[in-house]
């Protein structure tokens, strides 16, 4: 039997990994093979994790840290992926604000780690909304200058590129990005996608098929730059109970939520990276969004559903202090939860700026070098 192929998906925090993971979890489970997916945040609680075991994938979670920083809870958690066997494919989201992860991540799966894996080039995608303002080296993008450069990092390290939402955008700033791409990080195959749509998803898993000399990029790493860069933003990850006498639609819930949070942060002009909710109710769950200060929320994945309780989970990351951002989120869903009205009780709440990165291992050298 042939090793597992290890697929891991990069890019900043909100640019369509974890919708990119669920199409191609889909994509290989609709060709027989058996699929797993490792989920990573910096604490329990994670929206994703919710949303794609909702989808009825097999999910392991590493919680509490990245996978460069816990290497062995990221191979502990590959192991236990699958019933019987090994699954043929293991898809892998890493924490949106972290980098260096060829070095931290790739070449100890290639180099150290007993068990082999098929490792896939890795892939970055990108936000248009974010990623453009950054190349286009315009004032105050990508929340600051420390945030800015784990973007670039990210960048820089990819074996490829994928520019995400063209769905959403103009052949003529398609266009621009790659060029900008293209000039800024040159010889890093550029791909256009939409994980929603699907269009330029074909070229996507065919190049996730190709084998040769990938993760041999050196990139060296400014960690006091990167510690400052993820530093910069608020941590936030709740989960809530809500009850209700009479049924509301969740969904509405779900985007109230978000449009409250939305509001409440612009107000005090912190920055958003990622707004994502998940509500659940027996088999039922929808998802909403908001990926910047600039954009609209978005119900992702809609429940259809009337509910009069629900398991909420929210997860923040916004650019502003801790104690400021849990206190808008208690006050939030207390007020949305009110206007159905419903009651709330936060069942748990982590909230927090990320520890600086200290990676379990550090290959500055691919192994044929
Ligand atoms: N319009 C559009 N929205 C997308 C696309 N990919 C992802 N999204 C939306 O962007 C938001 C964040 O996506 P998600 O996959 O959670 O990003 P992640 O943080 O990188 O995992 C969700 O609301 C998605 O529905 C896309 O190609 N087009
Ligand atoms: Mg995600």
């Amino acid at each position: 039997m042939s090793n597992p192929r290890f697929v891991m998906i990069g890019g900043f925090l909100g640019a369509g990994k974890t919708t990119t993971v669920a199409r191609l979890a889909r994509h290989y489970m609709e060709q027989g093979l058996s699929v797993g997916i490792v989920t990573n945040d910096q604490t329990t609680d994670l929206v994703d994790t919710n949303s794609l075991r909702a989808q009825g994938f097999e999910v392991g979670e590493v919680a509490g840290s990245c996978f460069c920083c816990n290497f062995n809870a990221l191979t502990s958690t590959v192991e236990r992926l699958g019933k019987a066997e090994r699954p043929d494919v293991i898809i892998a989201e890493p924490v949106g604000s972290c980098t260096d992860l060829v070095a931290t991540v790739v070449r100890p799966l290639v180099q150290i780690y007993e068990q082999p894996l098929d490792v896939a080039p890795y892939g970055v995608i990108i936000k248009p909304s974010h990623g453009a303002k950054i190349l286009r080296n315009e004032a105050g993008a990508g929340f600051s200058p420390k945030a800015a450069y784990i973007f670039r990092k990210q960048i820089e390290e990819a074996d490829f590129v994928v520019i995400n939402r063209i769905d959403e955008m103009s052949a003529d700033a398609v266009n621009d990005l790659a060029q900008r791409l293209e000039e800024q990080f040159p010889g890093r195959p550029i791909l256009r996608m939409s994980a929603k749509s699907g269009e330029g998803f074909a070229a996507f898993c065919e190049f996730l098929e190709q084998r040769g000399d990938f993760g041999q990029r050196l990139m060296e790493v400014d960690y006091d730059i990167y510690a400052e860069g993820e530093a910069e933003l608020g941590w936030l990850n709740s989960q809530i109970r809500v009850n209700s006498a009479q049924p509301f639609e969740l969904d509405d819930l779900l985007l109230d939520i978000i449009r409250r949070l939305q509001t409440e942060f612009s107000t005090i002009s912190a920055e958003t990276a990622h707004l994502k909710t998940i509500g659940l109710w027996e088999g039922f769950y929808g998802v909403a969004n908001l990926v910047s200060s600039f954009t609209e929320p978005e119900l992702s994945l809609p429940s259809n559903c009337r509910v009069s309780q629900a398991s909420v989970v929210v997860n923040a990351r916004v650019a502003t202090d801790p104690t400021q951002l849990e206190r808008l989120v208690r006050e939030v869903v207390d007020a949305a939860c009110a206007a159905l009205p419903a009651e709330s009780q936060i069942d748990t709440l982590q909230c927090f700026r990320p520890g600086r990165p200290v990676p379990t291992h550090r290959i500055l050298q691919d192994a044929t070098t």
